[in-house]
């Protein structure tokens, strides 16, 4: 349990970043622990864009699944506790999150960038058709096809509106993630539930630093990078953050 509280009075700023570990208290399993996805399913074959051209059927039963999975839970204390900070800092809060889950946004966050996706939207392979709302699943049956592209005569198959293994990140996503870190004011760097493990995410703190920002990791462990935060709490976030992040 944390002793300390974070101190954002003043016209201080809190960048969040959140990774698998926020949501494991809502009964969406990480990654990278025993028992987690990638155990369970090879990563370059679920998560990569040869995977999908190897295997599509493949990659739409394992979203399927997350969809139908993700759909089932609820957000926990710890993304609340993300809300209420949001809702008292306003401008001064920005939440970066890996997750795909959606947990954020239903909880009601607002100020939000999803930079590895969401798993409650789909896109075309093919053509540049905006990602699109879609919660349905597609296992045992014809594989999703793209309107768009069946009108102008093409065959476009649709794929999750998730960002795989070596593609690159939306840049505006990044650009206002970086231009959050540029202000003039105290910046706050809070990691919560994420190994640091993947790029560019795992880059963000030492951006941070090199901003000037003050640093905190909440995490259920100490993960590899954790020398690079000054403040550590060990924890589940769904404990953690209701005390940790100041209210009112
Ligand atoms: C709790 C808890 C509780 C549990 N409370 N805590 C620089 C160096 C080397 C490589 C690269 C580099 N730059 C880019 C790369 C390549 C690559 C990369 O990073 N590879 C690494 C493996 C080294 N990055 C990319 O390809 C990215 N694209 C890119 O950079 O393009 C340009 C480029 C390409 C190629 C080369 C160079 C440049 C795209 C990355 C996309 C990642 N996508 C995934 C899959 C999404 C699919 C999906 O969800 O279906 O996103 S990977 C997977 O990992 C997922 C997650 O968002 C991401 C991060 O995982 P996370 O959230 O940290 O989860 P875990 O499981 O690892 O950790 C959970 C933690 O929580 C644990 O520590 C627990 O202890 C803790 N925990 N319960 C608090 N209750």
């Amino acid at each position: 349990m944390p002793r300390e509280r974070l101190r954002l009075g003043g016209n201080a700023r809190l960048l969040v970043l959140t990774g698998a570990g926020v949501s494991a208290e809502s009964g969406i399993p990480t990654f990278r622990a025993a028992g987690g996805l990638w155990e369970s399913h090879p990563i370059e074959k679920v998560a990569s864009p040869e995977g999908f051209r190897e295997d599509p059927e493949r990659v739409w039963r394992f979203y399927s699944e997350r969809r139908r999975k993700a759909r089932a839970c609820e957000p926990n204390p710890g993304h609340r506790a993300l809300v209420a900070a949001e809702e008292r800092l306003q401008h001064r809060f920005l939440l970066a999150t890996q997750n795909v889950d959606g947990l954020h946004r239903r909880a009601g966050s607002r100020r939000l960038v999803e930079i590895h996706g969401n798993l409650f939207q789909s896109r075309c392979a093919h053509c540049d058709r905006a990602p699109f709302d879609d919660e349905r699943t597609y296992e045992g049956e014809a594989l999703p096809l793209c309107d768009a592209c069946e009108a102008a005569g093409r065959m476009g198959l649709l794929r999750p509106h998730i960002v795989w293994f070596g593609e690159l990140l939306d840049p505006a996503h990044l650009q206002r993630i970086d231009a959050f870190m540029q202000g003039n004011e105290r910046l706050v760097f809070l990691a919560v539930g994420t190994s640091g493990s993947v790029y560019p995410a795992a880059g963000f703190v030492s951006a941070a630093r090199r901003m000037g920002a003050e640093t905190w990791l909440v995490n259920a462990e100490p993960p590899d990078n954790v020398g690079l935060f000054e403040h550590f709490v060990e924890g589940p976030s769904g404990q953690v953050l209701p005390e940790l992040l100041p209210l009112g």
